[in-house]
């Protein structure tokens, strides 16, 4: 099955002059490395030689003749051989590659190597992707390592395999069946992520359950464990911080308590014997009701301070949410994380990493980046990026993120001066931490393609990328990721690159224009729902987040509001403070402004929006028109799936259109604008939608 397979394909090269140039090139394999990481990285480069070249490739036990793919670590290779690219090895760390063309007795061989196993892996993987995008490989020479330490999933499944905010089926890890049964999808699972450089998962809900740390579980994991290692991909695992009452029996879960420290320090070498390289632990703390110290009158550095002094000794890292606000807190939800965790800059063990999500509020369709990125000199923070689509239509809308990502990851903070973007926080460079990661919250479950949109499936892809290289490109992403799952016909790549890359300008053209965030129906978060304003916490109704009155629509979170814009460093806060400075893709996530105010095109904010909406619908028309014409170039079964699935997305683009601009007529009291089509239905009649069943709330 096509859509199993993601990004590995491994067509016949069709394009007749590069699959010439390979056939050329290659014309054998000689693996040196003996571990199970050598035989599985042998074992890829056949399966994708064979395929793409259409014929057997000669695997040679000595390096007989030229043009032979040589794979393996460093410390495999020859004096000879490691003579000719020896300097190479300067240019990479300890999971970076080298592919490059050597002349060896005067015969020309590509060698693929690197310190050890999994970089040689990464290698052959990066090599693979070459000819599966029709690169020449002419004169290779390559020197590629990944800038971040932990480049992570986040599952956020449940032990009944429920998967919160899951919209692919349900969780993979089959914790019945485990030890004793491997599914082959873990096996699968683990060579995909290999693909792309992923090498951690955290393998359950950061609304976590004890239980997956007693021995029975722990069993289960462990068995995860040894088949992910082959990968390099390290498990880790969410840690209630409640645990030691819930599965300990202690009467407390206070930081400070010697017990209670103890007990995690028995915890973590219970866990560290059965796996060797259990990365650590993953904490969602005093967050949405989770526990954590302060239950105990604690703060978040005794907690995560107390669980890394568990795991150092073994070398993990504590991974410590910054997702925090609170129904207590007066505060807008927007300012609330920085305000608890700023403070706490410099206070943390070193092998704590915060984690934080890109924007201060939660993973919206368009949010300015999170104020703590660069504020935190002195402790190493980490990107979450959301691939699950929570908001942004589940896996029916194609939305491609890459896009979202990439200009969270290019914004410049300013906080050590100009060019301080968020990317070099996250990968470490901004402040020399030594710990550095990108985390994404999975959109992968058990349904047979495994993100259910055959288009979320570049959500996952273009995560690895980005987190190996924060600054590669979301197009250059996607015209990979095109090439390996579908096709390199120019005529297919074009059109649906260009549709990909536009996808989620048009979510946020249908959904949430000019700055409007968290205006989705409760709950499920899927389709529109402006109007609710009865949740018993007022920082979950949308009413709290766009303000719409009669005299305007937005949040005002400048120096006459919330004055959340001063978290931000002078550079930003002033452009962010000023309506007309501010960018206007963020007017209404940090002004009130009224319904006639002039936007840059002239337009008012009221026949603006309304337009937006029109232009979101409009683009999802082209999208159907865009996949229609791929046709050709597309397995049947695909291609239907998609056209489908663009049908419901047309629809509930109207529908998202249609609900918001009648409720927002309310307070306008204006027309709607010329070039947007009346409404369907009436305003009580979206109000009345139900939404029958929504998975993973
Ligand atoms: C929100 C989700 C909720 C998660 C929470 C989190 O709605 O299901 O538990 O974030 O990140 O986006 O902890």
């Amino acid at each position: 099955q096509k859509d199993y397979k993601l990004w590995l394909q491994y067509d016949q090269i069709s394009n007749s002059q590069m699959a010439q140039e390979y056939n050329a090139e290659i014309k054998g394999i000689v693996s040196l490395g003996s571990s199970e990481t050598s035989k599985i990285a042998l074992k890829e480069l056949e399966l994708g030689l064979n395929n793409m070249l259409g014929n057997k490739i000669a695997v040679k036990s000595k390096f007989e003749g030229s043009n032979n793919v040589i794979v393996g670590a460093k410390s495999n290779l020859n004096s000879e051989l490691l003579k000719t690219i020896q300097d190479d090895f300067n240019a990479i760390n300890e999971e970076g590659f080298i592919i490059k063309f050597i002349s060896l007795k005067n015969k020309k061989q590509i060698v693929i190597t690197g310190k050890n196993d999994i970089a040689v892996l990464y290698g052959v993987y990066h090599f693979l992707r070459l000819l599966q995008t029709n690169k020449s490989i002419k004169n290779l020479s390559i020197a590629d390592s990944p800038k971040t330490n932990i480049r992570i999933l986040n599952h956020w499944d449940n032990l009944d395999r429920t998967v919160e905010r899951g919209y692919a089926g349900f969780s993979l890890w089959n914790w019945q069946k485990l030890p004793d049964f491997i599914d082959q999808r873990y096996i699968d699972y683990a060579r995909v992520n290999a693909s792309i450089g992923i090498n951690g998962t955290v393998l359950t809900n950061v609304n976590a359950n004890a239980l997956i740390l007693t021995p029975q579980y722990l069993e289960k994991v462990e068995a995860l464990a040894n088949v992910f290692r082959l990968y390099g991909i390290k498990v880790y695992l969410t840690a209630r911080f409640s645990a030691p009452i819930e599965i300990g029996g202690l009467k407390t879960a206070d930081p400070k308590d010697i017990a209670v420290a103890n007990w995690w320090k028995d915890k973590a070498k219970e866990i560290y014997k059965r796996i060797p390289d259990f990365g650590g632990f993953l904490v969602k703390a005093n967050s949405e009701g989770q526990p954590g110290p302060q239950n105990y009158g604690r703060d978040h550095v005794d907690g995560a301070n107390m669980l890394a002094d568990a795991v150092a000794p073994f070398g993990g890292v504590i991974m410590w949410r910054a997702f925090v606000y609170s129904e207590h807190d007066a505060n807008d939800r927007a300012k609330q994380a920085y305000a608890e965790f700023q403070p706490y800059d410099g206070k943390f063990k070193d092998n704590v990493i915060v984690q934080v999500k890109n924007g201060a509020i939660d993973f919206q369709p368009r949010e300015p980046f999170h104020p703590l990125f660069g504020a935190m000199k002195k402790t190493p923070i980490m990107m979450e990026f959301q691939i699950t689509q929570e908001y942004l239509g589940f896996s029916t809308h194609l939305v491609y993120l890459p896009k979202l990502f990439q200009e969270v990851l290019e914004a410049d903070t300013y906080q050590a001066g100009k060019g301080s973007t968020v990317a070099k926080v996250v990968d470490g460079s901004l402040y020399k931490n030594k710990l550095s990661g990108i985390a994404g919250v999975a959109n992968i479950g058990n349904d047979l393609n495994w993100t259910g949109h055959p288009f979320a499936q570049a959500n996952w892809y273009g995560f690895g990328r980005l987190a190996w290289d924060p600054y590669l490109d979301a197009g250059v992403i996607a015209d990979e990721w095109l090439r390996s799952t579908f096709s390199n016909n120019e005529n297919f790549i074009k059109p649906v690159k260009k549709m990909m890359l536009q996808s989620r300008e048009t979510v946020v053209d249908y959904m949430t224009p000019l700055g409007l965030h968290h205006i989705m129906d409760t709950g499920h978060h899927y389709g529109p729902g402006p109007w609710v304003s009865n949740l018993s916490r007022p920082e979950w109704n949308p009413t709290y987040y766009h303000k719409a009155d009669k005299n305007g629509i937005g949040f005002d979170r400048s120096k006459t509001g919330t004055n959340a814009t001063a978290q931000y460093a002078s550079q930003v806060e002033k452009i962010f403070d000023n309506s007309e400075t501010c960018p206007e893709q963020d007017l209404l996530w940090f002004h009130h402004v009224s319904w006639d105010y002039k936007l840059k095109n002239g337009q008012t904010l009221w026949n603006g929006m309304a337009l937006k909406y029109q232009e979101g619908v409009n683009e999802v028309h082209e999208m159907q028109n865009t996949w229609n014409n791929a046709e050709k170039y597309v397995d049947e079964e695909r291609f239907k799936e998609v056209q489908m699935l663009l049908g419901i997305q047309y629809k509930e683009a109207k529908w998202w259109r249609d609900a918001c601009l009648l409720y927002f007529q309310q307070y306008s009291g204006k027309e709607l604008p010329a070039g947007v089509e009346k409404p369907t239905q009436t305003l009580e009649y979206f109000k009345s939608l139900k939404f029958p069943f929504a998975p993973g709330n």
